[in-house]
């Protein structure tokens, strides 16, 4: 498949790490996948979020990581991802990130982390900013209670709903990037006011991801 020159410098920013890249929606109609053509003939269905650390980065432990983190997430519903379950396909989309200042909190890098919607509606407090946003299909739980099942944003991610895993990886320079697809069961119209939320490292007494930036979809 041909790419575009966007398409590939997204190739390459994560080259190294072991994010699979998928070429996003470009301008260029002629390098588009057909289904992705058809999606871009309807109205656009992109959000971006602008991320940023937030009084909500403090781990359990009081530290305020991350202070310098800033970035750009988009998410598109390109439907295109093909399911074995019940979910339509409008559910699912592509996650692109690029952030930076990742280097200068006491988790270092190179170091993977994970990105996931949340429930929102903001990111002004770690209550506001909400757990996983996704429909869970089952109502399965963990052995910690948590719903698991049909979450693409979950530890243990089912492959057939985020099949190249919702991780970001950070460079030496302390770049951040990820590319991957997810099916959160839940459209672009109900994902609407939700937040997006950077990990980075567990949390060892409450196995709890540490929230290091946040930032409030927007409508593109
Ligand atoms: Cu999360």
């Amino acid at each position: 498949m041909k790419l575009s020159r966007a398409a590939v410098s997204s190739l390459l920013l994560v080259s190294s790490g072991s994010l699979v890249a998928h070429p996003v929606e470009e301008e260029s109609s002629s390098t588009i996948h057909p289904h992705l053509r058809m999606a871009k003939s309807d109205k656009k269905k992109c959000f971006e979020a602008r991320m940023a650390p937030t009084n909500a980065t403090k781990s359990n432990d009081g530290i305020f990581y991350y202070p310098s983190i800033k970035g750009r997430v988009k998410i598109c519903f390109d439907e295109t991802l093909q399911l074995s379950q019940s979910h339509p396909t409008t559910t699912a989309g592509v996650l692109t990130l690029t952030a930076q200042g990742l280097i200068n909190g006491t988790i270092k890098a190179p170091s993977p982390g994970g990105i996931h919607i949340h429930k929102g509606p903001n990111c002004t407090t770690f209550a506001n900013q909400g757990g996983h946003f996704f429909n869970n299909c089952t109502g399965n739980t963990d052995a910690t209670g948590r719903l698991k099942d049909c979450d693409p944003w979950y530890n243990n991610v089912d492959s057939i709903i985020a099949p190249t895993g919702t991780k970001f990886t950070v460079d030496k320079k302390g770049k951040g990037v990820a590319n991957f697809k997810f099916d959160q069961g839940y459209g672009y119209d109900q994902t609407v006011g939700k937040v997006v939320v950077m990990h980075l490292g567990i949390n060892a007494t409450d196995y709890s991801p540490i929230r290091i930036a946040c930032g409030e979809l927007v409508p593109i």
